[in-house]
């Protein structure tokens, strides 16, 4: 018997669609003593290739139009092959000497399959490992085009981009919700090349030097011998390092408030950091700050629910941007400037505008918006797109230049160099999501991974083989030059400048910019990193470091660590709050917040659909929280229930309503039988798992809502009916709508004890 026709003869037989199933014999299939097996065997058409598996590009390294292409390596015709086109007949057995023999060397397609996936992996990002990503639109109002010639910052020009927020130091599979930094890359692919901006969460960095790098994140990362802790700052070499280093003050501080721990990437600023120069037409320059503003406003987690959330759901952040654009609730950023003179000394109202430990506040420079993004796809393949995606801040455009900033020198280096590792060799620029959308003619060849074939034999200039092409444009024709800006006559030196000299007076600005619960939040925050490190002079070197910002802060810390604080060693600085930089006293869209219905077994059914459906007409995210999943009553009119009472945890909602209420009154909260069924109220006060929500949500300062008779179940979670932010209404639905106001100012801050 010849196996291989056999198997020939069954995909034949099943092509013919008789479906029978597995035959004895067929290799690889059971026996006839195997029961059969469910499986389909008849090919059917292939699947049309899903519209973003296509990929964002529209043109190949060469300039050719590569969408039959990347039709052709999306997963969608019907037969399995092998990397070489080889249709396959079996793919689930070793092909073996007899059913109990030895594995065959030959066996090409076992081979191939295990090679490959023993290579599936590449080494992970050094720095900003963990992300997430979308794709979408940016949108220019053409307000920038008075400062720069940058041909997608004119009137109304849309630009595709692919937007990837990361955290900082832990691995690729660490958890969302830590305190770090947040990385916001955007890769616009502008008609004139690639642009990148590849920013932070926060306006200041740890370092004013390049050089510094390894250093700083050599001390943030695990440490070497054991490994631990994973993406966490609480540990000692992190505080080691940014106590000798003082200007690392100013960034350690941002992390240590609430911006270190974001309630979503839709609710996270951006910044460029550096002071970038714009150019126009006629080669004017102006300096410059990039800011995105996200159009929900800033907010954070609180501590313990970033906590709470890195065990209930490690991906809480990556899930958020995915749900929101799978829900329509596309988020939306406006990109700003803050432009400064471009005066030979390149300071601004005293302030270095060359030290990224520096950031201008907003009163002495507001911020202009120049358009608007949009992120509106997520992403088809992640490892393609999310992982493959190389930034670079040297991507510029012409009409957008680089400053003399030390720290982004360095990047300018590093960016290139690290995608050699990481992506294996200098053609990553190929990578689909990596493909510039304007035409590419560039004289690069060879090297690992190169996709491209290349036409002509002569990548060289001058030529007269290719008849001289290809040819260089002057900047009338977009070519990107220089800006001739003057580089004062120098000596080298391993020297910074005077100015960098002041570690201390914008992180007292920060400070004294923080509203009362912010600041109790930055004290809690550098109380836990610091109990966290075993070494006493780490501790006490800290103090010192807070000491020179602000007495409040330090003996604050110094009374959670108990330890004496510290007199100052320099003089404080007398500067100025910034307001804008407090993340409180706004009002803010409350639209894809996400509220919990809380209900139970026997609730009232049109109460829930009700507040659901209020919920959804407020374009927020309602979630059933019911004793068992399922759904809500029966038919057409059941309520799907999303979370039972062992799967919610209080973290994952913005606010609570205590939905389901029938015949409101005493009755339906005390006296019912249970037997005759329990009504919402009473289930949650029984279960310790509703007063835990409750308990947590009002802890976290979140609204509460519910239907007056529901008083009882808060009373038995420890919460006073007349507690801020507890909204009593003669149903949920009607308490809907103050919660939505106390959503609007994201939380109810009068409950944290620094308001009282
Ligand atoms: Fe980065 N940084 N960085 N960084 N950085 C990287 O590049 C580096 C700095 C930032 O989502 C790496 O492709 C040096 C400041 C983001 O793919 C690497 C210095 C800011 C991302 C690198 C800095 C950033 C990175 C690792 C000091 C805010 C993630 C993988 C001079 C303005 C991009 C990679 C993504 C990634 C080097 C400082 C932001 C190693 C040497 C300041 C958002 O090249």
């Amino acid at each position: 018997t010849n196996p291989l026709k056999r198997a020939a003869d069954k995909v034949a037989q099943a092509m013919q669609g008789d479906g029978t199933g597995p035959e004895d014999g067929i290799p690889g299939k059971p026996g006839p003593e195997s029961p059969p097996v469910a499986e389909p065997t008849e090919p059917r058409e292939p699947l049309p290739p899903k519209p973003e598996q296509t990929g964002p590009d529209t043109v190949s390294p060469t300039g050719q139009p590569t969408g039959a292409d990347q039709a052709r390596m999306a997963q969608s015709g019907s037969y399995l092959t092998t990397a070489q086109g080889a249709r396959l007949y079996d793919t689930d057995h070793s092909l073996k000497a007899g059913r109990r023999g030895p594995v065959l060397l030959q066996d090409h397609h076992l081979r191939e399959k295990i090679t490959h996936f023993d290579h599936e992996r590449i080494p992970e990002r050094v720095v900003h490992a963990r992300g997430a990503a979308a794709h979408g639109t940016f949108t220019s109002y053409g307000t920038a085009a008075t400062v720069t010639k940058a041909a997608f910052l004119a009137e109304a020009v849309e630009t595709p981009v692919f937007v990837r927020f990361s955290t900082v130091l832990g691995s690729r599979g660490s958890a969302d919700t830590v305190r770090d930094t947040r990385g916001f890359a955007t890769k616009f692919y502008t008609s004139e090349g690639v642009f990148d901006l590849v920013g932070n969460n926060m306006p200041v960095f740890f370092i004013q030097d390049a050089v510094k790098f390894p250093d700083v994140i050599h001390a943030g990362k695990p440490h070497p011998d054991r490994e631990i802790p994973q993406a966490q700052s609480a540990h000692d070499t992190f505080w080691d390092f940014v106590t000798l280093h003082t200007e690392a003050t100013h960034h350690t501080l941002w992390n240590m408030s609430d911006r270190g721990i974001p309630r979503s990437y839709r609710t996270m600023e951006g910044f460029g950091v550096h002071t970038f120069r714009l150019v126009d037409a006629e080669g004017n320059t102006t300096l410059v700050k990039f800011h995105w503003k996200p159009k929900l406003g800033v907010h954070s987690l609180v501590w313990e629910e970033a906590q709470i959330i890195n065990g209930v759901d490690p991906d809480f952040h990556r899930r958020d941007l995915y749900d929101a654009i799978e829900a329509g609730a596309y988020p939306e950023w406006e990109l700003g400037i803050q432009t400064f003179p471009d005066t030979p000394d390149q300071m601004f109202e005293g302030i270095d505008l060359l030290d990224p430990t520096n950031l201008v506040p907003e009163e002495l420079a507001p911020v202009q918006p120049i358009g608007r993004l949009t992120l509106d796809r997520n992403p088809s393949n992640f490892f393609a797109e999310v992982e493959q995606v190389a930034f670079h801040p040297g991507h510029l455009v012409p009409g957008i230049d680089i400053t003399d900033d030390p720290l982004l020198s360095g990047r300018l280096f590093s960016y290139l160099d690290t995608q050699i590792s990481r992506l294996g060799g200098p053609n990553f620029a190929q990578i689909p999501i990596n493909r510039p959308h304007a035409p590419v003619n560039d004289m690069l060849r060879d090297g690992m991974h190169q996709t491209a074939v290349h036409r002509g034999v002569a990548p060289y200039r001058p030529n007269s083989l290719d008849g001289g092409c290809p040819f260089t444009a002057g900047a009338d024709m977009g070519a990107y030059v220089e800006t001739p800006v003057r580089v004062p006559e120098a000596t080298k030196v391993r020297e910074a400048p005077e100015t960098f000299q002041d570690h201390f007076s914008q992180a007292r600005r920060f400070w004294l910019s923080m509203s009362p619960v912010e600041r109790e939040h930055i004290i809690g925050a550098y109380t836990f990193e610091l109990a966290k490190c075993y070494e006493q002079a780490i501790r006490e070197r800290a103090l010192q470091v807070l000491a020179n910002i602000d007495a409040e802060l330090c003996t604050g810390v110094a009374a959670g660590l108990g330890l004496p604080a510290p007199e100052p060693t320099v003089p404080l600085a007398d500067v100025a709050p910034s307001p804008a930089l407090s993340q409180l006293g706004h009002t803010w869209p409350t639209e894809g917040r996400v509220i919990g219905i809380i209900t139970g077994p026997d609730g009232d059914l049109d109460g829930v659909r009700a507040v659901r459906q209020a919920v959804l007409d407020a374009e927020m995210v309602p979630l059933i929280v019911a004793p068992a999943g399922g759904t809500l009553g029966s038919g057409p009119d059941a309520v799907t229930v999303q979370r039972t009472y062992a799967t919610a945890r209080s973290v994952e909602f913005d606010a609570l309503l205590l939905a389901g209420t029938p015949g409101v009154g005493s009755d339906a909260y005390g006296s019912r039988d249970a037997k005759a069924g329990l009504p919402t109220a009473q289930q949650a006060t029984a279960d310790p798992r509703v007063g835990l929500l409750l308990g947590e949500a009002f802890r976290h300062g979140k609204a509460i809502g519910a239907a007056k008779a529901a008083e009882q179940v808060l009373e038995a979670a420890g919460i006073p009916a007349d507690a801020p932010g507890i909204v009593l209404g003669d149903s949920a639905t009607t308490a809907l709508q103050q919660v939505t106001q106390l959503l609007g100012t994201h939380r109810v801050w009068e409950r944290f004890p620094a308001a009282a």
